[in-house]
């Protein structure tokens, strides 16, 4: 099976790849279709805005095609930066500098005050009006530094609760097996069976 991965993340581009292809699911870049699609991600919710996202490569291509929409939601901060994630203090504000800046606000909290969890909707349209849709997430805490060197994105000050290690302090390996979307992934490869099986 070919999906087209709506996303112009290398980060998770390559996760989709490492995850989705030991199952069987083979994912193309809309920079290997040649496709450049702006899509304003206005919908509020992580679900809403990954079907924004496949519903216009979809229609741009017209290829099963897979989004996924994710990011940090803080308690402490409200839930914050959330669905604003990638546009956290500025799109293209390097990842230290937005780190630095959770850190700052996170000054004084300790313990269960710090927690946070990353969240991953996928969106997947199969046809016109056929769509699978899969949201999980990854409980932890907002880490105390900037710690480890893998990963993209916020990964060095997000602890994974299970492991107590930065997500950027994980083997490729270990973040799939803990991460919202490594998590989402496996569910989306199951709805997609159960899907394409009944037909
Ligand atoms: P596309 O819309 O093109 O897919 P994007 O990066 O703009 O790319 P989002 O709007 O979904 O995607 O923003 C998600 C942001 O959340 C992402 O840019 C990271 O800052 C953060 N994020 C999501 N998953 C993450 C992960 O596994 N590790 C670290 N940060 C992550």
């Amino acid at each position: 099976m070919k999906f087209l991965a709506a996303t112009s993340n290398p980060g998770k581009l390559k996760e989709f790849h490492r995850i989705l292809e030991p199952l069987g699911i083979q994912v193309l870049s809309p920079k290997e279709l040649g496709l450049a699609v702006e899509v304003e991600e206005t919908a509020g919710t992580f679900e809403g805005n990954a079907r924004l996202k496949a519903e216009a490569y979809f229609s741009a291509s017209g290829m099963p095609t897979l989004a996924d929409d994710s990011g940090l939601c803080i308690d402490a901060l409200g839930g914050a930066p959330g669905v604003y994630s990638a546009r956290f203090e500025g799109e293209d504000t390097p990842y230290p500098v937005k780190m630095q800046k959770i850190l700052d606000l996170m000054q004084g909290k300790t313990g269960e005050e710090r927690s946070a969890r990353f969240v991953c909707a996928l969106v997947c349209v199969l046809g016109p009006g056929r769509e699978l849709c899969a949201v999980e997430s990854c409980e932890g805490y907002v880490g105390e530094k900037i710690e480890g060197a893998h990963g993209f994105g916020y990964d060095p000050i997000f602890v994974e609760k299970e492991t107590g290690k930065s997500f950027a302090s994980l083997s490729d390996e270990e973040k799939d097996r803990h991460s919202h979307r490594g998590k989402s992934l496996r569910k989306m490869q199951r709805l997609l069976w159960e899907e394409l099986g009944q037909r």
